[in-house]
């Protein structure tokens, strides 16, 4: 099974500020994390950011056919963005969506998340660990999925 790992704007700049909302661990770890995980749940796994939202429209849409879940952190497009959830709805594959901080905890212009409403599960406050559970996560729930069809 394939699982698509999007990553919105700014995530690309882990690391460099805001340690105590973000952590301490660049891009580069956020990688390396998340293609361990996917080798050990048995996946494979690619991984895009984008600082732009059609990007990661186009980059949902080109999923279609091609990978079996998607784990996404849209970042500040969580908040703001019906162009991700309807390219989410549109292709309809499984989608598991990941914020390293608490947002429940923070601004009021956090606490709506559009993308969120096409997801089946959303992890927040867990640091890159979030990235790891959603994965196994959306694993037993694609294995659960295939095994209702085959019954
Ligand atoms: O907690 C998350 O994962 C967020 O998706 C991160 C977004 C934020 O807009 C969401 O509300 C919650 C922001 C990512 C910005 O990343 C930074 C990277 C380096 C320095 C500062 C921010």
């Amino acid at each position: 099974m394939r699982l698509l790992i999007l990553n919105g704007p700014n995530l690309n700049l882990l690391g460099l500020r805001e340690p105590d909302i973000y952590g301490r661990e660049d891009y580069e770890a956020l990688k390396a994390l998340v293609y361990r995980s996917c080798q050990e749940a048995g996946l494979e796994a690619e991984i895009f950011q984008s600082n732009h939202e059609g990007e990661l429209v186009d980059r949902i849409q080109s999923a279609y056919g091609f990978f079996d879940g998607i784990v996404i952190n849209p970042a500040a497009y969580t908040h703001t963005s019906i162009a991700i959830l309807d390219a989410l709805k549109a292709v309809g594959i499984p989608a598991v969506e990941v914020h390293i901080s608490d947002v429940k905890s923070r601004e009021d212009f956090r606490q709506i998340s559009y993308t969120g409403m096409a997801c089946v599960k959303t992890y927040m406050g867990l640091g890159l660990e979030g990235y790891r559970q959603a994965i196994f996560y959306l694993k037993e729930y694609l294995d659960k999925q295939r095994g209702d069809c085959e019954a």
